[in-house]
């Protein structure tokens, strides 16, 4: 179903421009907090037969990742291994506090400013602003856990569209 917008009404939470910013088109990746990344990859590698695309540090996010390919083309999703650079990061507290495991959850949005305004709009608290640069070239932004039933949740803007066969 399509909901016309009306005229001036871009930035008011629950218009149409404000409901399709806010789509969340599919799953991005999954975060995986781990002790110790290099570990972690070959323990994914040698169960599931996946490849490792891309090794990154994020100094600004306190983290070393890596992150597995699922899938080829459009569809591609990821599986992103989390290492902490020190205890006192986001996933250096959150083995601290739960042990390794699911850290995040990452969404693709096609526009992520624009899915920022309009989930910001709703009463979620931006962790982000505005996006930051993140893996792979992407551009990131997180949402509080607390206002998402416990989830710490990315919105993910890919770096080039998909141009490639289907
Ligand atoms: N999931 C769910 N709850 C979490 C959490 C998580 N990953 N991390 C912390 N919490 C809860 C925690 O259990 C506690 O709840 C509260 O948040 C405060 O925890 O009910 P409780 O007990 O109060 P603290 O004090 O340990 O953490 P805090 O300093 O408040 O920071 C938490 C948070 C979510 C605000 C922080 O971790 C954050 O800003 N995270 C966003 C950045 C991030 O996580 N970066 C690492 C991934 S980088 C990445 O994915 C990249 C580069 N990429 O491209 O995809
Ligand atoms: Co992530």
């Amino acid at each position: 179903m399509t909901f016309p917008a009306a005229p001036g009404a871009a930035r008011q939470p629950g218009t149409a421009r404000t409901r399709e910013a806010a789509v969340l088109n599919r799953i991005d990746h999954v975060g995986i907090a781990c002790h110790d990344l290099e570990t972690a990859i070959a323990r994914y590698e040698s169960v599931f037969d996946v490849t490792v695309a891309s090794r990154e540090i994020h100094e600004d996010q306190g983290v070393r990742e890596a992150m597995l390919r699922l899938g080829e083309g459009p569809g591609t999703s990821w599986i992103q291994l989390l290492e902490p650079t020190g205890p006192d990061t986001p996933v250096g507290k959150f083995l601290a506090r739960r042990g390794p495991g699911i850290h995040h959850v990452g969404y693709r949005v096609a526009n992520i400013t624009a899915a920022l305004a309009a989930i910001g709009a709703r009463g979620v608290r931006l962790l982000d602003q505005r996006p930051r640069h993140g893996s792979m070239g992407a551009s990131i932004a997180f949402l509080h856990p607390a206002d998402l039933g416990g989830v710490l949740t990315e919105l993910v803007q890919a770096a080039l569209p998909f141009t490639g066969p289907a």
